[in-house]
Formats: C-alpha cells, structure tokens, sequence
C-alpha cells in the first residue's frame, strides 16, 4: 500500500533521522507535524470500475482497513527503511506476525529448523501446534553453525532464530546461519525484538526477512501491542494479501501505529540509555556475592561476546540471572524490588522483573525446559530508563 505523502530521503541520512522523518510529508497533511490518525475501517471508490481496479492491484488506492490504512502505511514504510527491507507489515501483535508468516509461506509436510531457545509462545506454536498442520519443528542450537546442517532436511522451508535469545541471551551468528540457509533454499528469519534495527540489521547481514514484537522496544511505552514482519516486497505482499487478509486478520490499529511512529522518534536515545544501564547494572550484578552467574552479552564473560560485539551496535537493555539460592532466591529478589515493578514484557521505560520458568516461558514444561536449556532459576530483567543508581541500589538492595 502507498499515498502520496511519501517523503524520500537520502539514504546518508543517519539512523536517528530517519527514525523521525522517513515516510512521512507534513505538507501532504495540511502541515500536520505528526501523521494524522486515519480512524477508518474502509475506503470510497471514485467509480465501480476504479473499485475492481483497486482489488485487482491496476490502481493504487486503499481498500479495506484489514490490508492498509495511511497511518499505518507511514509506519511500515519507516520500519522497511530502519530494518534496511523492501516492504514491511505491520500487525497486531509479534504472534500474529508469525502466524501470518508460517501460514502464508508454509505448507503441509514442509519443515522449520528453530532455534532451541525462544520466546514461549513462539515455542508453543512451533511445538505444540504447527504439527497439527502437518508443518515439522527441528529444535538446534544455532550458535553452533554445524547445529543447523545436521537439523536440515530436503523438507527444510525456513530456518527461524532470535538473537539475542529470550529469555537467555545466546547470540547467534546471523551471517553464518544466512550463509548455510541460502544454500539449503531455505528463508532465514531473524525475530529482531531484543535488539531493534537500531542495534542490530539482520537482512544486512543475509537474512530473509525480520520480525518484531513492536509491543517491546519499538513502542517503547508499554501502551500497545503489535507485531512487524520486513522482507522483499514479494513476500511481504503474499503476506498481506493472503496471511493478514484471508489467515489470521491479525491487523494493526491506525492508533496503535501512530503510538510505534511517535516510540519511534526515540527509539536511538532509548536503545542507548537502556543498553548504557544495563551494561552496568551486568557488572554490578555478576560481582554480587549471592549471584552464579549474568547472562549479558556485554560481558566478558558471555560465550558470544565477541561475535555480539561485531554483529550489534550497543548490547541492548536485557539481562538473564542465576542465583545461588536458585528459585526460592530468584523469588526473595522479585519480591523485595520496590523501583523494578513485576511484570512480563520488555522493552519499556520501567524495569521489569520476571520469572521466565513460571511466567514468559511457562509453555516449556519442565522436560521441555531442560531439553531447551534453561533452568528453574533464571530471573530476567528488561531494564528500564529509571536512573542507574536507583535502579543498582534497589536490585542490589533486593539481593
Ligand atoms: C515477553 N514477549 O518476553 P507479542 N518475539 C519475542 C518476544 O519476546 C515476544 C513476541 C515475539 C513477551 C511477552 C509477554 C522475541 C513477546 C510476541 O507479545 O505478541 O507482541 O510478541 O515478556
């Protein structure tokens, strides 16, 4: 979907501004500093004739809020510039973007290879569910690029990560992974939410396509829910027009869109703070006494600290814990927060504190968590833009 108020700006222009200003002309909306708000389910046609031309894709034109609407038109034309894509697709949540792309892009028999840590809802519908459509999961560990060759199969379509990994921050190499991918013939997706276009550029790097939860950083308020897929026009536009618009309706609301677009104007100032904090607050946790171990890509002490320096730009602002105390520990340190409120979600200005086990990741049963590798204790931490010494006096105060 286009309108006439695109704005092209030259691709010199650094992230931040583009952030602000790309896809949007206020002097196509009678000045309107901010892109107005188009409360509308549906579209006036000039002439019936112009009508069937719409849907037949000969003229340009919105048709029905379920496949465009110009608000949401600016967001996606801005996330497709941010991500480095062709196109992009906005949606009313992160699950309703991977169910519009499995159910588009998938078909009986056809096979995933994932991950072995997501996020647990992502988990769910890969486990528990696609099998019901006759689509297969493999499970791998992706940091190991030899993960991915032994899961492959002739039946292979897609090969799905998040990196870093939610909830415990394993990095996958996603040019490695793109690499071995293309040449199987498969789409390689990259579940971007932990790091935004900001920190990290998964199609720069050879993936097919990216997706978001823009309920988390994107929007950066805790105000909304929504989801985003940017990949090549092609597929973005099967997307539309078969998975948003005939499979699951999972379609974004103008208002939320203008909420993403305003998150958007701050997005490199947030990602900074919350990535500056969080670096710390990981030092200063993983020199506690009563902690066994910080799970944070910024540390020396992360497995893949050297490829996350490489392949992000700042280490992002989320942090996985263990206690020595384990569960029973992780549960005093949740329960005596005072500034850290408890909560799922990520990505807001508020820390949130959450138990991944019980909580975020209570989709993997406890066989489930073992086999995917993460434990009862683990306590993970969205670190918020509260100050850092209220935020380090409180957690460690917790502690
Ligand atoms: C959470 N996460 O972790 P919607 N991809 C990733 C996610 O973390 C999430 C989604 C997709 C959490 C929600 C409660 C990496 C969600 C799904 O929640 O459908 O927008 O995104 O706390």
């Amino acid at each position: 979907m286009s309108d006439l108020s695109n704005r092209h700006l030259p691709n010199s222009l650094g992230f931040a501004t583009r952030a602000i200003h790309h896809g949007y002309d206020p002097q196509a909306h009678l000045g309107s500093l901010n892109p107005p708000v188009f409360l509308t389910s549906t579209y006036a046609f000039d002439s019936a004739a112009e009508g069937a031309a719409r849907f037949a894709g000969e003229a340009e034109g919105f048709i029905y809020g379920r496949v465009g609407n110009p608000t949401v038109a600016v967001l996606e034309r801005r996330l497709a510039e941010l991500e480095g894509g062709e196109a992009a697709l906005a949606t009313s949540s992160g699950v309703g973007a991977l169910t519009a792309l499995v159910w588009t892009l998938l078909a009986s028999g056809d096979e995933i290879v994932a991950d072995q840590m997501l996020y647990g809802c992502t988990f769910g519908l890969f486990e528990h569910h696609l099998p019901r459509f006759g689509i297969r999961v493999r499970f791998a560990d992706l940091t190991d690029p030899a993960g991915l060759e032994a899961a492959l199969s002739p039946a292979t379509r897609m090969v799905f990560t998040e990196t870093p990994s939610n909830p415990n921050m394993r990095v996958v190499d996603i040019a490695a992974i793109a690499a071995i991918t293309r040449r199987a013939g498969a789409l390689f997706v990259v579940d971007n939410t932990y790091c935004t276009p900001y920190l990290q550029r998964p199609l720069e790097l050879g993936a097919d396509i990216v997706t978001h939860s823009a309920t988390k950083y994107l929007g950066g308020h805790g105000d909304l829910l929504a989801g985003a897929v940017v990949a090549s026009q092609e597929i973005i536009d099967r997307l539309r027009f078969t998975g948003i618009k005939e499979l699951n309706g999972a379609c974004i609301s103008a208002f939320d869109a203008f909420l993403i677009l305003r998150g958007l104007k701050t997005l490199t100032l947030r990602m900074d703070r919350h990535s500056a904090t969080a670096a710390k607050l990981a030092r200063d946790l993983e020199a506690h006494p009563a902690v066994a171990a910080v799970y944070y890509p910024g540390l020396d002490s992360h497995p893949q600290h050297a490829l996350a320096q490489r392949q992000m730009r700042q280490m992002g602002g989320m942090i996985a814990l263990e206690l020595k105390g384990g569960l029973p520990a992780g549960r005093a340190l949740m329960d005596n927060v005072k500034i850290a409120t408890r909560a799922v979600s990520l990505g807001d200005a508020e820390t949130l504190i959450q138990h991944p086990a019980s909580m975020t990741h209570a989709t993997y049963d406890p066989d489930e968590r073992a086999r995917h590798g993460f434990t009862d204790g683990l306590i993970r931490i969205s670190v918020g833009l509260e100050d850092y010494e209220d935020l380090r006096g409180d957690l460690l105060g917790a502690l």
